[in-house]
């Protein structure tokens, strides 16, 4: 003896089961396909890391005689831990952040400032890979550091 009601039931799972992989197909293809093949797939953990880096250019940068200006001049930081640069610019003259040699992280682009950081504006970035980068300001070539990105050491 069949029961109608239960292969109604039947009928309206399997219809189920299709409007949901149909649906999965959709989201699949059309957002989460392009959005991976755009950008290389990156850990949260280094796109988000604890804590941010801060580099600091000071006040009277621009005067040759003076020794500190990006501070600190050596940065060394871990993927997912501190790996989010910002340069702040303290000064009251505007910097660039330029590398001494085309530098690019193959998931946040091409480093460098575009152009000037005015005072009291910032520069930042996200390093997603190791890398190690020498740069300097363009109008003060005397201002010189050194970024280093090493993997976690745990
Ligand atoms: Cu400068």
């Amino acid at each position: 003896m069949s029961k109608p009601t239960s292969s109604h039931a039947y009928g309206i799972g399997v219809i189920a089961i299709i409007v949901a992989l149909s649906a999965s197909v959709v989201f699949y293809t059309s957002f989460y396909l392009p959005e991976s093949l755009a950008k290389p797939s990156v850990d949260e953990h280094v796109l988000h890391p604890l804590e941010e880096t801060v580099i600091e250019m000071i006040p009277g940068s621009a005067d040759p005689d003076q020794q500190d200006n990006f501070v600190p001049k050596l940065v060394n930081v871990q993927l997912g831990i501190d790996n989010h640069i910002i340069w702040n610019n303290v000064d009251t003259t505007p910097h660039t952040v330029t590398p001494d040699h085309r530098a690019e992280d193959s998931y946040s682009g091409p480093f460098g400032s575009t152009g000037v950081v005015k005072a009291g504006e910032k520069y930042e970035f996200v390093f997603t890979e190791e890398h190690e980068i020498d740069y300097h300001c363009e109008p003060h070539p005397w201002m010189k550091g050194k970024i280093i990105v090493t993997k976690a050491r745990f």
